[in-house]
């Protein structure tokens, strides 16, 4: 009989309920639930609506009966760093506050007159972002110390998603790496840093690797649903799930793109040289205790944000053909800097940029998006270059993986800048690598190389050739 996988996949955008098993060798998504993602406002904060997204999950779970369809297992993965606290009696004492909220601002310098930057580097191997889980931490112990005090659980999104399917709490692995709390070689809490911080690490749980069952759904909820499953750990970091989808891993430079551009390069240990620390270059925890040695970049938010400004006027594609007629504009803004995070209006913040760095003012919706695309390609650029000078050798692919892979006109300008063949897909990237881990622990998949050979096998990827542009 063939076996179902059920993959949650929750971006800061957007959500996804897909449906995947293997058949004749290929592995078959089914997209049976798609949901936004909002941001919204609660005690003065921005947060996630963790209830809404619970429900949607619940409303995807429901639609599998529609199809006929009892999956064996059910996986959740969301974005990293962002994360609940329960009390004693596992009930919330925290919202679900979002990272771009701005309670982290200054965070980071106090938390390095505790620990310097260079010695919290080599412990964690974690890239400097404000909104690390650590500075969220720090903020909420300075503002309400009680709180953490009193805490007796702390959960990230989707191990909250997962407790409140199952009734069970864990740690995973992947995720916990994001928050700048795990050490890098032994793969544990760093409660020496914790206590240094004076965070309580009563509320910290063992940490499980991917591939681990939590748990089968509650009681209620197989009431509710007529049938169970099993609540299996993927790599519950979204970045992590995506990675495990490139198919051809070896000499490439994966660009996970999405709200976020992530870009590195996978490896079997930590990388925690000065000059890594001086390029900000994360070492994020990975499925078999690999490596992500990647790093941020602003990515496709700045356009959702313009998007958003423009009052939704304009699809994701009409930004590109707008962009493409743009030829002959060209300014650039530093995409990676902090001003970007949550402006109040991404449109006025590219325009006032270029005008504080005397470049020509983007002013029609084509110019700001050619503006964003232009700088984007650029930092991928940079990026590349920074990782080619660590390794000491040239890196010849770049695979680009999620939904922004389908922007064709970013992919050649990536050949193009780079001077490197681009591949794109697959572009549920994400879905696909918590898929397969669900089918590796239903024992379905043996390995992570078999895994990829089977995404290799089963999905399209598109290449891009660099060309030579006049300009
Ligand atoms: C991508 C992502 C990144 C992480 C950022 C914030 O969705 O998970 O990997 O740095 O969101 O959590």
């Amino acid at each position: 009989m063939t076996k179902y996988s059920l993959a949650v996949d929750i971006g800061a955008s957007s959500g996804r309920l897909i449906l995947g098993h293997v058949e004749n060798g290929k592995l078959q998504l089914n997209e049976i639930h798609r949901f936004d993602n909002n941001i919204v406002k609660r005690n003065e904060h921005f947060c996630w609506d963790i209830e809404a997204l619970f429900q949607e999950i619940k409303v995807g779970i429901n639609k599998c009966n529609e199809l006929n369809i009892k999956p064996e297992s059910i996986g959740i993965d969301t974005w990293a760093v962002d994360f609940v606290l329960l009390d004693e009696n596992d009930n919330l004492l925290t919202d679900a506050v979002a990272y771009r909220d701005p309670r982290t601002d200054g965070i980071m310098e106090e938390v390095f007159e505790i620990m310097s930057k260079e010695k919290l580097y080599l412990e964690t191997g974690i890239q400097f972002q404000k909104f690390n889980t650590i500075y969220q931490l720090f903020a909420l112990k300075k503002k309400s110390p009680e709180v953490i005090d009193k805490a007796k659980s702390f959960l990230m999104i989707p191990e909250y998603l997962n407790f409140l399917l199952t009734g069970k709490k864990a740690n995973e692995y992947t995720n916990a790496t994001s928050t700048q709390l795990v050490n890098a070689f032994t793969k544990q809490w760093d409660y020496e840093l914790l206590a240094k911080l004076g965070i309580n690490k009563e509320m910290f749980l063992e940490i499980q690797p991917p591939k681990e069952v939590v748990g089968t759904l509650s009681e209620e909820l197989v009431s509710e649903f007529g049938f169970d499953m099993k609540v299996v750990l993927p790599a519950t970091h979204d970045t992590g799930s995506a990675v495990i989808s490139v198919p051809e891993i070896e000499e490439t430079v994966y660009l996970s793109s999405g709200t976020w551009s992530l870009i590195g390069v996978e490896n079997h240990f930590p990388i925690c040289v000065p000059k890594a620390l001086k390029y900000n270059f994360t070492n994020e925890g990975g499925l078999d205790y690999r490596f992500r040695f990647l790093k941020n970049i602003m990515g496709l938010w700045m356009i959702q944000e313009v998007k958003r400004n423009y009052h939704d006027n304009y699809s994701f594609a009409e930004f590109v053909t707008l962009a493409e007629k743009e030829k002959n504009f060209q300014s650039f803004v530093n995409v990676d800097d902090d001003r970007f995070l949550k402006p109040e209006n991404m449109v006025k913040e590219i325009q006032q940029y270029c005008q504080q760095t005397n470049q020509q003012i983007p002013l029609t919706p084509g110019q700001i998006a050619k503006c964003v695309y232009d700088s984007l390609a650029n930092s991928y650029k940079r990026a590349i270059n920074e990782i080619e000078e660590i390794f000491e050798k040239s890196f010849s692919r770049i695979n680009v993986i999620g939904g922004g892979c389908q922007n064709e006109m970013l992919n050649q300008m990536i050949a193009n800048v780079t001077n490197k063949e681009v591949c794109a897909g697959p572009i549920e990237a994400t879905a696909i690598g918590n898929l397969v881990v669900q089918l590796m622990a239903l024992e379905e998949v043996e390995d992570i190389q078999q895994a990829r050979a089977l995404i290799k096998n089963s999905f399209e990827v598109k290449t891009y050739k660099p060309q030579y542009v006049r300009g």
